[in-house]
């Protein structure tokens, strides 16, 4: 391929060509990577048919091929002016006015995000994504903001779906250019499960915005500033919209209940709003705020902080629309919710109906019925594609209030408890859970302080340790690496600090990191890691540094994954988890305007050396693929 661009080229067809055509005709010596796409598709798609795709294997199986219906959008070629035209317009002052100057409780649309997140194990693919995309510009324009990135979403894109997280985000970004986009921050933590250096949070922050990420909700899984203060000026620096998280937990409501108190939560949140915050979120991580709570803590913060209120709830209590009805009334600028077919449970409150809710009071958004029934239309059929990670829906009781897990990790850590063989002893799972959080002092608990938890829950009921045990122990106990690293200060610090039982138990003498663990952390090599990336990915781009930092097993696996079958995530998902039936034909688009038409043929019979030919036509001529059967 190298001589046939050579041959081709004009410089050395013209016999001016000196050996410097080399340096300056770079592309020259692109082609290996990208040459072949299609029989990296045919490659997967081969597998794929011959073996299953490894991520769907022993699941549920999901029934539905056809494609999910998208909603016709009108002849208009640019979609009507939305948020992020305010913002880009205005800016970031300008667009807390037009909050400001809102009758209508502002909604934000968590079903890429969140939803998915809380119901489907993140897995929902960046295709089903995109296909609906253009319609929300469309048709919902008058949303809030599409939280769609961040969370688990950049970890699960590269390690189940082999996607590249960055290319959703600039895709979805170039078919959405007018509704903000919001992600979800883990401050120090990022979009990871550990404290990273300094540099690598303010890299990927910078990264992320340039990308197309306008609002960045951040949060600290302790609710302590110190560390949400290097996010936030990072998002602030970057030219972004920041969003600082008061964390929910407790109950306001309850008098024995006062570590996490009405002033607590006020005197947080103006805090949060003199260190520049823009927008102030609740984030109620496990659906607490119970209604008439919620109702004393929007008034309260509406009378002590400026900047607008944002609220984040889960509906595992199945009460949540009520609270956010209560918020409302208090003057809530803007809460979250999710489409119908992905709300409810440990997701957000349904979106369709709470806009009819408000339907004729003076909150009423102008979001219309039949474009938000269409766009639930089309995620309805989606979510029929993601029948292997359905989890099995575990009502709350009033439990809730008591073990107060969040609704991302509700269905999850039943899933690892079901692995040990634990699942008939959940509810003592959930009630050791409450007690691993008297252990720590009561804190705040959401990714990764409550998976911290929830190992430490799992390791007591696996290995029949009640509470007691634990801080009667005179032996050492070998604690999950999650628990050493929270109560060892690599989280950060809860209000009070930790109980000094738990330190000696857990450190055994191993000193605790007091101060902020950034602070501690030299800064990471972003050259090297850029150098690395780019052998892995062949770009230079910082984003893929980012990812590098970040994630450097997942991402080099990711990269490795990629060079052997290409892009995948242009796949439709039915076949990208079950390959092809006989005689099915499929289009993918391996670039904007390169389809490529794949229709599979039949699979031969073993060959004596264990690989089977699969027989496909691609653009109407035939192909082979070997294939080893791993049956
Ligand atoms: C996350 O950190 O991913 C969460 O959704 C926490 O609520
Ligand atoms: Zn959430």
């Amino acid at each position: 391929p190298f001589l046939t661009r050579l041959i081709k080229n004009e410089k050395f067809l013209s016999g001016n060509a000196t050996t410097r055509l080399i340096d300056t005709t770079p592309d020259l010596f692109q082609l290996p990577r990208r040459r072949d796409r299609a029989t990296k598709l045919l490659k997967f798609l081969g597998e794929t048919i011959v073996n299953g795709n490894p991520l769907v294997l022993d699941r549920p199986v999901a029934t539905r091929r056809a494609p999910a219906p998208v909603p016709e959008l009108p002849v208009a070629a640019k979609p009507p002016e939305g948020s992020r035209d305010v913002f880009l317009k205005s800016g970031v002052s300008g667009l807390v006015d037009w909050i400001n100057n809102q009758s209508s409780l502002l909604l934000t649309d968590t079903t890429m995000r969140d939803a998915h997140q809380s119901l489907l194990a993140t897995r929902v693919r960046s295709f089903d994504m995109l296909q609906i995309a253009p319609a929300y510009s469309h048709l919902a324009s008058q949303l809030f903001s599409l939280e769609m990135w961040g969370g688990a979403t950049f970890d699960t894109s590269m390690r189940f779906l082999n996607e590249c997280p960055w290319n959703r985000l600039v895709d979805l970004r170039a078919a959405v250019p007018n509704i903000l986009f919001q992600m979800l921050l883990r401050a120090s933590n990022a979009v990871g499960y550990t404290n990273y250096p300094d540099n690598v949070v303010r890299l990927f922050v910078k990264e992320a915005a340039a990308a197309g990420m306008d609002v960045f909700r951040v949060f600290d899984a302790l609710n302590w500033v110190p560390n949400m203060r290097v996010a936030m000026d990072a998002v602030i620096d970057a030219g972004g919209i920041c969003e600082a998280s008061i964390c929910y937990t407790g109950d306001i409501q309850n008098p024995k209940r006062t570590k996490y108190s009405l002033n607590y939560y006020v005197d947080l949140a103006k805090e949060l709003e003199k260190l520049g915050a823009h927008l102030l979120a609740i984030k109620d991580m496990a659906g607490l705020l119970k209604p008439q709570a919620a109702r004393t803590l929007v008034k309260a913060l509406r009378e002590n902080v400026g900047i607008p209120i944002h609220f984040h709830t889960h509906d595992t209590g199945g009460i949540q629309g009520a609270s956010i009805l209560a918020a409302a009334d208090e003057g809530l600028q803007i809460a979250d919710a999710a489409l119908a077919p992905l709300s409810g449970g440990t997701s957000q409150v349904n979106l369709n109906t709470l806009v009819e809710a408000f339907r004729n009071t003076p909150r009423e958004s102008s979001l219309s019925t039949e474009a938000l029934t269409s766009l639930a239309t089309y995620w309805q059929a989606a979510r029929e594609f993601y029948t292997p990670f359905e989890s099995l829906v575990l009502p709350a009781t009033g439990d809730l209030y008591e073990h107060e897990m969040p609704g991302g990790q509700y269905t999850n850590l039943f899933q690892q408890a079901r692995a040990l063989g634990l699942s008939d002893r959940w509810a003592e799972v959930c009630k050791t859970y409450a007690a691993c959080n008297t252990l720590l002092g009561d804190i705040v608990k959401v990714t990764p302080t409550s998976k911290a938890v929830g190992d430490l829950a799992l390791f007591m009921v696996a290995n029949e340790l009640t509470a007691a045990d634990v801080l009667q122990s005179d032996k050492p106990i070998a604690f999950p690496a999650s628990v050493v690293d929270l109560v060892g200060g690599r989280m950060g610090q809860p209000p009070g600090g930790f109980p000094q039982r738990m330190i000696d138990v857990v450190l055994q003498g191993e000193t605790q990191v007091t101060g902020r663990p950034g602070e501690s952390m030299p800064p990471a090599d972003v050259a090297a890691a850029k150098a690395e990336a780019e052998s892995l990915v062949g770009s230079d781009a910082d984003r893929y540094a980012a990812s590098m930092l970040l994630y450097p097993k997942v991402f080099s696996d990711y990269a490795k994954y990629r060079d052997e079958y290409g892009n995948v995530s242009n796949i439709p998902t039915p076949n990208f988890f079950y390959g092809q039936q006989p005689g099915e034909e499929i289009a993918v688009d391996i670039e904007p305007g390169k389809r490529l038409i794949v229709k599979y043929l039949a699979t031969g019979q073993p060959h004596p050396d264990g690989h089977r030919t699969v027989f496909f036509e691609l653009n109407g001529q035939p192909r082979e693929i070997e294939v080893i059967d791993k049956a």
